[in-house]
Protein backbone atom coordinates (compact mmCIF):
# COMPACT_ATOMS: atom_id res chain seq x y z
CA UNK A 1 0.00 0.00 0.00
CA UNK A 2 2.96 2.35 0.92
CA UNK A 3 4.43 1.55 -1.89
CA UNK A 4 1.36 2.42 -4.35
CA UNK A 5 1.47 5.60 -2.60
CA UNK A 6 3.96 6.77 -3.14
CA UNK A 7 3.81 5.67 -6.51
CA UNK A 8 0.90 7.70 -6.82
CA UNK A 9 2.68 10.58 -5.84
CA UNK A 10 5.42 9.92 -8.26
CA UNK A 11 3.31 10.21 -10.98
CA UNK A 12 1.32 13.28 -9.81
CA UNK A 13 5.12 14.88 -9.57
CA UNK A 14 6.11 13.70 -12.70
CA UNK A 15 2.99 15.32 -14.44
CA UNK A 16 3.38 18.99 -12.54
CA UNK A 17 6.90 18.10 -13.77
CA UNK A 18 6.18 17.54 -17.63
CA UNK A 19 3.42 20.72 -17.38
CA UNK A 20 5.78 23.19 -16.04
CA UNK A 21 8.78 22.42 -18.40
CA UNK A 22 6.76 21.35 -21.96
CA UNK A 23 7.45 23.98 -24.37
CA UNK A 24 3.77 24.45 -24.03
CA UNK A 25 3.56 27.56 -23.81
CA UNK A 26 2.12 30.98 -23.63
CA UNK A 27 3.52 31.09 -27.29
CA UNK A 28 1.32 27.99 -28.35
CA UNK A 29 -2.02 29.52 -26.28
CA UNK A 30 -1.94 32.99 -27.24
CA UNK A 31 -1.26 32.62 -30.89
CA UNK A 32 0.34 31.08 -33.84
CA UNK A 33 3.21 28.34 -32.93
CA UNK A 34 6.24 30.17 -33.07
CA UNK A 35 8.01 31.19 -35.99
CA UNK A 36 11.42 32.09 -34.05
CA UNK A 37 12.80 30.21 -30.93
CA UNK A 38 15.31 32.55 -29.91
CA UNK A 39 17.74 32.49 -26.85
CA UNK A 40 19.23 35.15 -24.30
CA UNK A 41 21.95 34.92 -22.30
CA UNK A 42 22.44 36.30 -18.66
CA UNK A 43 24.63 35.53 -15.81
CA UNK A 44 22.65 36.87 -12.78
CA UNK A 45 19.66 34.80 -11.43
CA UNK A 46 16.19 34.22 -12.01
CA UNK A 47 14.51 36.70 -9.99
CA UNK A 48 17.48 39.44 -10.23
CA UNK A 49 15.78 42.82 -11.40
CA UNK A 50 18.29 42.98 -14.73
CA UNK A 51 16.80 39.14 -15.34
CA UNK A 52 13.45 40.28 -14.43
CA UNK A 53 14.15 43.16 -17.33
CA UNK A 54 14.86 40.62 -19.90
CA UNK A 55 12.00 38.83 -19.14
CA UNK A 56 9.52 41.97 -19.38
CA UNK A 57 11.46 41.96 -23.12
CA UNK A 58 10.78 38.58 -23.97
CA UNK A 59 7.31 38.51 -22.95
CA UNK A 60 6.23 42.08 -24.64
CA UNK A 61 8.00 40.80 -27.99
CA UNK A 62 5.78 37.22 -27.42
CA UNK A 63 2.60 39.38 -27.19
CA UNK A 64 3.10 41.80 -29.67
CA UNK A 65 3.97 39.25 -31.89
CA UNK A 66 0.87 37.27 -31.39
CA UNK A 67 3.42 34.37 -29.96
CA UNK A 68 5.66 34.08 -33.41
CA UNK A 69 8.92 35.40 -31.87
CA UNK A 70 9.53 33.07 -28.88
CA UNK A 71 12.44 34.43 -26.69
CA UNK A 72 13.56 32.17 -23.88
CA UNK A 73 15.61 33.99 -20.70
CA UNK A 74 18.33 31.42 -20.14
CA UNK A 75 19.90 32.89 -16.28
CA UNK A 76 22.56 31.95 -14.33
CA UNK A 77 25.26 32.18 -17.34
CA UNK A 78 23.90 28.70 -18.12
CA UNK A 79 24.69 29.48 -22.01
CA UNK A 80 28.45 30.50 -20.90
CA UNK A 81 29.92 33.60 -18.98
CA UNK A 82 29.91 36.96 -20.48
CA UNK A 83 32.69 36.88 -22.97
CA UNK A 84 31.86 33.79 -24.79
CA UNK A 85 28.39 34.41 -24.85
CA UNK A 86 29.26 37.73 -26.85
CA UNK A 87 31.73 35.29 -29.01
CA UNK A 88 28.70 33.26 -29.85
CA UNK A 89 26.05 36.32 -30.27
CA UNK A 90 28.77 37.69 -32.98
CA UNK A 91 28.39 33.92 -34.80
CA UNK A 92 24.21 34.32 -34.33
CA UNK A 93 24.62 30.64 -32.10
CA UNK A 94 23.21 32.58 -29.36
CA UNK A 95 20.80 35.30 -30.84
CA UNK A 96 20.21 37.57 -27.48
CA UNK A 97 22.28 38.31 -24.41
CA UNK A 98 22.28 41.31 -22.07
CA UNK A 99 25.66 42.15 -20.38
CA UNK A 100 28.26 44.68 -19.21
CA UNK A 101 29.33 47.18 -21.09
CA UNK A 102 32.87 45.93 -19.73
CA UNK A 103 33.86 43.08 -21.49
CA UNK A 104 31.68 44.30 -24.64
CA UNK A 105 34.79 46.52 -24.62
CA UNK A 106 36.93 44.03 -25.96
CA UNK A 107 34.58 43.57 -28.98
CA UNK A 108 34.08 47.14 -29.45
CA UNK A 109 36.40 49.90 -28.35
CA UNK A 110 33.96 52.49 -28.08
CA UNK A 111 32.31 50.89 -25.55
CA UNK A 112 35.71 50.94 -22.84
CA UNK A 113 34.58 54.42 -22.40
CA UNK A 114 32.27 53.40 -19.84
CA UNK A 115 34.64 51.76 -17.70
CA UNK A 116 36.88 54.59 -17.02
CA UNK A 117 36.42 56.02 -13.58
CA UNK A 118 34.10 58.91 -12.18
CA UNK A 119 33.12 60.24 -15.72
CA UNK A 120 29.49 60.17 -14.18
CA UNK A 121 28.41 62.40 -11.11
CA UNK A 122 25.49 59.92 -10.34
CA UNK A 123 22.70 58.12 -12.24
CA UNK A 124 20.63 61.14 -13.64
CA UNK A 125 23.95 62.11 -15.22
CA UNK A 126 24.12 58.06 -16.41
CA UNK A 127 20.49 57.76 -18.07
CA UNK A 128 20.62 61.63 -19.38
CA UNK A 129 23.70 60.30 -21.56
CA UNK A 130 22.17 56.99 -22.59
CA UNK A 131 18.70 57.89 -23.46
CA UNK A 132 20.50 61.51 -25.35
CA UNK A 133 21.41 61.04 -29.48
CA UNK A 134 25.27 59.67 -28.50
CA UNK A 135 24.57 57.18 -25.94
CA UNK A 136 21.86 55.45 -28.64
CA UNK A 137 24.32 56.18 -31.63
CA UNK A 138 26.80 54.00 -29.43
CA UNK A 139 24.04 51.01 -29.80
CA UNK A 140 23.84 51.47 -33.30
CA UNK A 141 27.49 51.24 -33.77
CA UNK A 142 28.04 47.69 -32.16
CA UNK A 143 26.95 46.46 -35.94
CA UNK A 144 30.35 46.83 -37.35
CA UNK A 145 31.22 44.11 -34.06
CA UNK A 146 28.77 42.16 -35.89
CA UNK A 147 25.93 42.57 -32.46
CA UNK A 148 23.04 45.13 -32.63
CA UNK A 149 22.62 46.83 -28.97
CA UNK A 150 19.06 47.05 -28.08
CA UNK A 151 18.68 48.68 -25.37
CA UNK A 152 20.66 49.54 -21.97
CA UNK A 153 19.46 49.51 -18.50
CA UNK A 154 20.82 50.34 -14.77
CA UNK A 155 23.50 48.65 -12.94
CA UNK A 156 24.24 51.61 -10.21
CA UNK A 157 27.69 51.95 -9.25
CA UNK A 158 30.65 49.41 -8.48
CA UNK A 159 32.90 49.36 -5.40
CA UNK A 160 35.62 47.50 -3.47
CA UNK A 161 34.80 44.85 -1.07
CA UNK A 162 37.80 42.88 0.38
CA UNK A 163 38.75 40.35 3.01
CA UNK A 164 40.75 42.94 5.40
CA UNK A 165 39.03 46.55 5.61
CA UNK A 166 39.63 48.70 3.29
CA UNK A 167 39.36 52.36 4.27
CA UNK A 168 41.41 54.57 1.86
CA UNK A 169 42.92 54.09 -1.64
CA UNK A 170 46.57 52.99 0.53
CA UNK A 171 44.82 49.82 1.89
CA UNK A 172 44.21 48.45 -1.30
CA UNK A 173 47.69 48.35 -2.19
CA UNK A 174 48.90 45.29 -2.98
CA UNK A 175 45.75 43.02 -2.67
CA UNK A 176 45.10 40.66 -5.26
CA UNK A 177 41.48 42.37 -6.88
CA UNK A 178 38.95 40.82 -9.39
CA UNK A 179 38.17 42.35 -12.31
CA UNK A 180 35.81 42.27 -15.25
CA UNK A 181 38.19 41.50 -18.41
CA UNK A 182 38.80 44.49 -20.03
CA UNK A 183 41.80 46.56 -20.38
CA UNK A 184 40.81 49.68 -18.66
CA UNK A 185 39.64 47.85 -15.72
CA UNK A 186 43.14 46.30 -15.45
CA UNK A 187 44.49 50.07 -15.50
CA UNK A 188 42.28 51.22 -13.06
CA UNK A 189 43.20 48.49 -10.43
CA UNK A 190 47.01 49.24 -11.33
CA UNK A 191 46.27 53.07 -10.72
CA UNK A 192 45.20 52.19 -7.60
CA UNK A 193 48.33 50.45 -6.18
CA UNK A 194 46.48 47.00 -6.44
CA UNK A 195 47.11 43.92 -8.25
CA UNK A 196 44.72 43.26 -11.12
CA UNK A 197 43.12 39.97 -11.30
CA UNK A 198 41.09 39.53 -14.55
CA UNK A 199 38.42 36.22 -14.23
CA UNK A 200 34.73 35.61 -15.07
CA UNK A 201 31.90 36.63 -12.87
CA UNK A 202 31.37 32.88 -12.14
CA UNK A 203 34.22 32.33 -10.79
CA UNK A 204 35.08 35.17 -8.08
CA UNK A 205 33.13 33.59 -5.39
CA UNK A 206 35.27 30.67 -5.29
CA UNK A 207 38.63 32.94 -5.92
CA UNK A 208 37.15 34.78 -2.79
CA UNK A 209 36.87 31.67 -0.96
CA UNK A 210 40.01 29.80 -1.70
CA UNK A 211 42.14 33.44 -0.92
CA UNK A 212 43.45 33.45 -5.06
CA UNK A 213 41.86 37.07 -4.34
CA UNK A 214 42.00 39.72 -1.52
CA UNK A 215 38.71 41.19 -3.17
CA UNK A 216 36.53 41.66 -5.57
CA UNK A 217 34.13 44.93 -6.77
CA UNK A 218 31.00 45.60 -8.14
CA UNK A 219 27.64 47.09 -7.24
CA UNK A 220 25.86 46.01 -4.00
CA UNK A 221 22.96 43.50 -6.05
CA UNK A 222 26.09 41.49 -7.46
CA UNK A 223 27.71 41.70 -4.03
CA UNK A 224 24.64 40.06 -2.45
CA UNK A 225 23.14 37.57 -5.24
CA UNK A 226 26.35 36.31 -6.11
CA UNK A 227 26.93 35.72 -2.68
CA UNK A 228 30.59 37.14 -2.65
CA UNK A 229 29.28 39.22 0.51
CA UNK A 230 29.51 35.35 2.33
CA UNK A 231 33.11 35.25 1.78
CA UNK A 232 34.29 39.15 1.82
CA UNK A 233 32.61 41.02 4.65
CA UNK A 234 33.87 44.67 4.31
CA UNK A 235 32.33 47.20 1.27
CA UNK A 236 33.66 50.05 0.76
CA UNK A 237 31.32 52.76 -1.57
CA UNK A 238 34.03 54.36 -3.49
CA UNK A 239 31.95 54.64 -6.38
CA UNK A 240 34.39 53.82 -9.19
CA UNK A 241 32.51 53.08 -11.91
CA UNK A 242 28.91 52.90 -13.32
CA UNK A 243 29.13 50.95 -16.37
CA UNK A 244 25.68 50.20 -17.65
CA UNK A 245 24.46 47.27 -19.13
CA UNK A 246 23.63 46.39 -22.82
CA UNK A 247 20.89 44.44 -23.98
CA UNK A 248 21.87 43.03 -27.53
CA UNK A 249 20.91 40.68 -30.02
CA UNK A 250 23.09 38.86 -32.91
CA UNK A 251 23.43 41.15 -36.23
CA UNK A 252 23.48 37.58 -37.84
CA UNK A 253 20.10 36.88 -36.07
CA UNK A 254 19.02 40.84 -36.86
CA UNK A 255 19.55 40.46 -40.52
CA UNK A 256 17.77 37.94 -41.24
CA UNK A 257 14.62 39.69 -39.64
CA UNK A 258 11.67 41.35 -41.34
CA UNK A 259 12.12 44.69 -41.00
CA UNK A 260 8.43 45.07 -39.42
CA UNK A 261 9.95 42.33 -36.58
CA UNK A 262 13.27 44.25 -36.09
CA UNK A 263 11.04 47.13 -35.57
CA UNK A 264 9.02 45.78 -32.89
CA UNK A 265 11.77 44.07 -31.28
CA UNK A 266 13.41 47.14 -30.80
CA UNK A 267 10.26 48.83 -29.17
CA UNK A 268 9.95 46.07 -26.78
CA UNK A 269 13.75 46.45 -25.72
CA UNK A 270 13.27 49.89 -25.25
CA UNK A 271 9.35 49.65 -23.08
CA UNK A 272 10.75 46.77 -20.70
CA UNK A 273 14.07 49.54 -20.09
CA UNK A 274 11.71 51.20 -17.16
CA UNK A 275 10.64 48.25 -15.77
CA UNK A 276 14.11 47.66 -15.15
CA UNK A 277 15.02 50.46 -13.86
CA UNK A 278 11.91 50.30 -11.41
CA UNK A 279 13.08 46.45 -9.97
CA UNK A 280 16.90 47.47 -9.96
CA UNK A 281 16.44 50.97 -7.92
CA UNK A 282 14.22 49.09 -5.48
CA UNK A 283 16.78 46.08 -5.43
CA UNK A 284 19.39 48.26 -4.85
CA UNK A 285 18.20 49.39 -1.88
CA UNK A 286 16.96 46.30 -0.28
CA UNK A 287 20.15 44.82 -1.32
CA UNK A 288 22.02 47.32 1.30
CA UNK A 289 19.89 46.15 3.88
CA UNK A 290 20.43 42.35 3.37
CA UNK A 291 24.00 43.02 2.97
CA UNK A 292 24.55 45.07 6.45
CA UNK A 293 21.86 42.48 8.27
CA UNK A 294 24.13 39.91 7.25
CA UNK A 295 27.38 41.77 9.25
CA UNK A 296 28.57 43.26 6.20
CA UNK A 297 31.06 46.53 7.27
CA UNK A 298 30.09 49.45 4.85
CA UNK A 299 31.75 52.14 4.83
CA UNK A 300 30.70 55.04 3.37
CA UNK A 301 33.52 57.40 1.50
CA UNK A 302 32.60 60.96 2.11
CA UNK A 303 35.88 62.66 0.24
CA UNK A 304 36.00 60.80 -3.35
CA UNK A 305 39.22 63.37 -4.40
CA UNK A 306 41.55 61.35 -3.37
CA UNK A 307 40.46 58.11 -5.29
CA UNK A 308 39.77 60.48 -8.00
CA UNK A 309 43.45 61.88 -7.78
CA UNK A 310 44.78 58.19 -7.87
CA UNK A 311 42.77 57.09 -10.62
CA UNK A 312 43.36 60.08 -12.25
CA UNK A 313 46.25 58.54 -15.08
CA UNK A 314 44.07 55.96 -16.28
CA UNK A 315 41.61 58.61 -17.63
CA UNK A 316 44.99 60.71 -18.76
CA UNK A 317 45.94 57.50 -20.52
CA UNK A 318 42.60 56.98 -22.64
CA UNK A 319 41.38 60.81 -23.07
CA UNK A 320 42.60 60.96 -26.48
CA UNK A 321 41.06 57.82 -27.46
CA UNK A 322 37.70 58.49 -26.08
CA UNK A 323 37.80 62.30 -26.63
CA UNK A 324 34.48 62.94 -28.25
CA UNK A 325 32.80 60.04 -26.01
CA UNK A 326 34.14 61.74 -23.03
CA UNK A 327 33.24 65.40 -24.52
CA UNK A 328 29.11 63.87 -24.80
CA UNK A 329 29.22 62.43 -21.28
CA UNK A 330 30.49 65.80 -20.12
CA UNK A 331 28.13 67.82 -21.75
CA UNK A 332 25.11 65.31 -20.58
CA UNK A 333 26.13 66.95 -16.99
CA UNK A 334 24.70 69.94 -18.01
CA UNK A 335 21.15 69.04 -19.19
C1 LIG B 1 27.64 42.82 -12.83
C2 LIG B 1 27.08 42.87 -14.22
C3 LIG B 1 27.37 41.60 -14.97
C4 LIG B 1 28.86 41.34 -14.93
C5 LIG B 1 29.38 41.37 -13.51
C6 LIG B 1 30.90 41.20 -13.44
O1 LIG B 1 25.67 43.02 -14.17
O2 LIG B 1 26.91 41.70 -16.28
O3 LIG B 1 29.12 40.11 -15.43
O4 LIG B 1 29.02 42.57 -12.89
O5 LIG B 1 31.51 41.80 -12.58
O6 LIG B 1 27.39 44.04 -12.19
O7 LIG B 1 31.47 40.45 -14.24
Amino acid sequence: MKKLVSLAVLVVMLSILATGCGSSSTADKKGEAPKYNFRLAETHPADYPTTLGDKKFAELVLERSKGRIKIDVFPAAQLGEEKSVIEQVQLGAIEFTRVSSSPLAEFNKQFGVYSLPYIFDNDEHVWNFLNGEYGQKMLDNLEKSKLKGLAYYSSGSRSFYTKKPVKSVADLQGLKIRVQQSKVNMDLISALGASATPMPYGEVFSGLQTGVIDGAENNSPSYLTANHFQAVKNFILDGHQRVPEVLMISKVTWDKLSEEDRKLIKQAAMDSVATQRDLWDKFEKESMDKLKAAGVTITEVTDVKPWQAAVKPVIDKYSADYKDDLAAIAAARKK
